[in-house]
């Protein structure tokens, strides 16, 4: 195995267009860098993420700011629903529509499930950081819960207010999001990440 390449900069460039993510990415990672920037303050424009897997979307996103000129991380996320066949997955921003209307994604999913006894489902998160020369350091973390309706809960974003982890009570979206930041699939991610690329 090669060693993992370490991040050396002062200024990480967080490459997506999601303002929840932003939020979460700089939190987790505030020890580890100086600064962040993002996709949306930088203007790069949002790839098509045309992958069949969190991996290669992931890659995909990060490689492509990295050309840019920047060290920079992306994250590939969504919502896997074994009885809907893993639905929505990498899919899970498309649900929602154009509008980026999250009350309609988790309708679909409602919608899908009705009949089914099986409300498991679990929150995959893959990290990417790729540097301007194309070389990549890629992680997967997952989060195991169940899904509730109605939605509750407005302080996270996406799929959280239908979403409860395993041993708890509350979704998401009513956790506290340092409560969240303990146990969630990016928090999975990042443990790995910092391991192999921040200490
Ligand atoms: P970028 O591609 O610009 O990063 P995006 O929102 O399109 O932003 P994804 O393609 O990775 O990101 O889509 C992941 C979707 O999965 C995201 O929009 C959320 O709805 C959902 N998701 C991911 N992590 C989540 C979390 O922690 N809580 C709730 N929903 C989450």
């Amino acid at each position: 195995m090669t060693t993992p390449r370490h991040f050396t900069g002062d200024t990480l460039v967080i490459a997506t267009h999601n303002p929840g993510k932003v939020r979460e990415i700089a939190d987790l990672l505030r020890p580890y860098a100086k600064s962040f920037k993002s996709n949306i303050e930088l203007g790069l424009p949002e790839p098509e993420e045309t992958g069949l897997t969190f991996v290669a979307n992931a890659e995909l996103k990060a490689l492509a700011a990295a050309k840019a000129g920047h060290i920079a991380l992306a994250d590939d996320s969504g919502l896997v629903v074994p009885a809907l066949g893993g639905d929505p997955g990498i899919y899970s921003a498309r649900w929602a529509g154009p509008t980026k209307d999250f009350r309609i994604a988790m309708q679909k999913v409602e919608d899908g499930l009705a009949g089914k006894a099986d409300r498991s489902a679990y929150f995959v998160c893959a990290l990417s950081l790729a540097w301007p020369d194309g070389h990549m350091e890629t992680v997967e973390g997952r989060c195991y819960g169940t899904l509730v309706w109605p939605p509750r809960g407005e302080k996270g974003f996406g799929y959280d207010p239908m979403f409860v982890p395993d041993g708890h009570d509350l979704t998401f979206g009513e956790m506290d999001p340092a409560k969240k930041h303990e146990m969630s699939h990016r928090a999975d991610a990042f443990r790995q990440l910092v391991e192999r690329c921040f200490r």
